[in-house]
């Protein structure tokens, strides 16, 4: 059987996790999370693949590339949560699980960042666990799938 792929998708300014911000974001990078994910992902028998993109369009197209070829998508849509209808039109062609993943609890912050579109379609959301809330939503991800 092969194992499960889920993609991990990042929007815009993720890149730069690690680099800014550390009082908000904390001290990990990017690639710090995709390789704890990726050894994570082992354990629980998921092959994981971690991409970033600061375009809308871009993570509307890494949404229809993981149509055909993942079986769940943990998103943070970074400040496009608050704003994109068309990363939450595009999630609702996606037929299995979808967690939502902030790094920082987005209802403590401005009132701007206390909606997010995407929400609407998420099985999950995780929010204010900082990089740990990646690992949080693989966990579950893994029995979302294990329970069919
Ligand atoms: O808490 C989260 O994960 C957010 O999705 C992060 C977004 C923000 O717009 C959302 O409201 C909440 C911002 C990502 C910016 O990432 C940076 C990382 C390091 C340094 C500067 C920005």
């Amino acid at each position: 059987m092969p194992m499960p792929v889920i993609h991990i998708l990042n929007g815009p300014n993720l890149n730069l996790l690690g680099h800014r911000q550390p009082e908000i974001y904390g001290h990990e990078t990017l690639d710090d999370i995709a390789r704890a994910a990726a050894v994570l992902g082992g354990e629980l028998g998921l092959e994981v693949l971690c991409r970033q993109s600061n375009h809308e369009g871009a993570i509307v197209e890494m949404i229809h590339e993981a149509r055909k070829a993942a079986q769940g998508i943990i998103i943070n849509p970074a400040a496009y949560s608050h704003t994109s209808v068309a990363i939450l039109d595009a999630l609702n062609t996606f037929d299995s699980p979808v967690i939502e993943v902030h790094i920082s609890n987005i209802h403590k912050r401005e009132s701007f960042r206390h909606h997010s579109y995407v929400s609407a379609r998420a099985n999950g959301v995780i929010a204010g666990c900082g990089t740990e809330g990646y690992l949080l939503a693989l966990r579950h991800m893994a029995s979302l799938l294990r329970a069919g």
